[in-house]
């Protein structure tokens, strides 16, 4: 048998991936058994094929030969995980990153629902957050949602405002030694960043208006971007909705950041935050401590779990 190579799964495909070698070449492989286990960011040791099997049926992007060159043997423990879940299914988004970059665009107008799940979310994975506001060349909508933002700069997250199209050198700093990935509605301009950070990278976008009118997102797979030898970037198929069904409600109150020095003061012990008497939330919203949209949120989010 053929040794155990040590690599990164740069992105995968259902059952496929494509991983890269520590010599920086790039080989397609399959999992061993049914369960598609790995994600875009795993390390892992893959053997190389002697007889390559062939991918059938699968529908690779063509830049992935039609034979699958190697087997992935083992997956290493991850730092992270970043996934999304409703009460039917879990989606892995990536592994062993170590920042999330959620990218919000002066238009289309973004989902602050969105955005507030992505926070709780990187909370649950103890991830640092970039907020990106993209699109900055276009004024008028890039002061609306400048405006929308600031609750979330008041409350300590990073928030970056430019303009994937003129200059994104103000985002290089964010990404050094880090494991990012961005995250967002389609549209955003996340392959646009990505292009614009590295030419090579020849990622796909769209103009929304098509992408919207085809209901489909133009990035369809997780791509691993490397950056330097200490730094990537994963680029991500757009989100709509961001389930955080394996998340507790204790761990979503803990993710809304703002909320931790007031909870335990409620009258009720299991307070929900709705229309308890005595809520430490209510009042802090009440006094202007806490931003009422974000109560609101929380209450969304929470919702189906009483
Ligand atoms: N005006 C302006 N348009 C931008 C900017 N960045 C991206 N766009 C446009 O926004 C559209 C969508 O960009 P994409 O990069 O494909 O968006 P995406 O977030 O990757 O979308 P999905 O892959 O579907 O998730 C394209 O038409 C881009 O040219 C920007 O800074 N300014
Ligand atoms: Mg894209
Ligand atoms: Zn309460």
């Amino acid at each position: 048998m053929s040794e155990l190579l040590s690599a990164q799964v740069i992105a995968a495909f259902g059952r496929h991936y494509l991983v890269r070698l520590a010599d920086g070449s790039e080989m397609t492989c399959l999992t061993r058994g049914k369960k598609s286990e790995a994600a875009c960011g795993d390390n892992v040791e893959v053997r190389r094929t002697d007889h390559p099997s062939p991918l059938h049926g699968s529908i690779l992007s063509n830049e992935l030969l039609s034979d699958a060159q190697g087997v992935i043997e083992r997956i290493a423990p991850r730092n992270s995980l970043l996934h999304r879940s409703d009460a039917h299914r879990e989606k892995i988004i990536a592994a062993n990153i170590t920042q999330i970059i959620v990218v919000v665009a002066a238009e289309p107008s973004f989902n602050d629902d969105l955005l507030a799940r992505c926070l709780v979310a990187a909370y649950d994975q103890k991830l640092d957050v970039l907020i990106v506001l993209n699109k900055s060349d276009l004024l008028e909508a890039a002061a609306a949602a400048r405006k929308r933002l600031a609750p979330y700069s008041a409350i300590g997250y990073r928030v970056l405002e430019l303009s994937a199209r003129q200059n994104v050198s103000t985002l290089r700093p964010f990404l050094t030694g880090h494991s990012s990935v961005l995250v967002g509605q389609s549209g955003m301009g996340k392959s646009t960043l990505i292009n614009a950070l590295l030419p090579d990278a020849r990622a796909v976008t769209r103009e929304i208006s098509s992408a919207l009118d085809s209901g489909k997102h133009t990035t369809t797979h997780a791509r691993l971007y490397r950056i330097d030898d200490n730094s990537n970037l994963i680029d991500c198929p757009g989100v709509q909705a961001f389930g955080l069904h394996h998340l507790s409600f204790g761990r979503i109150e803990q993710g809304f950041v703002e909320f931790a020095q007031y909870l335990g003061q409620c009258r009720f012990h299991d307070c929900h935050h709705l229309h308890e008497p005595g809520c430490a939330l209510h009042s802090a919203v009440d006094a202007g401590k806490i931003d009422a949209r974000r109560l609101d949120l929380f209450q969304h989010i929470t919702a189906a779990r009483h």
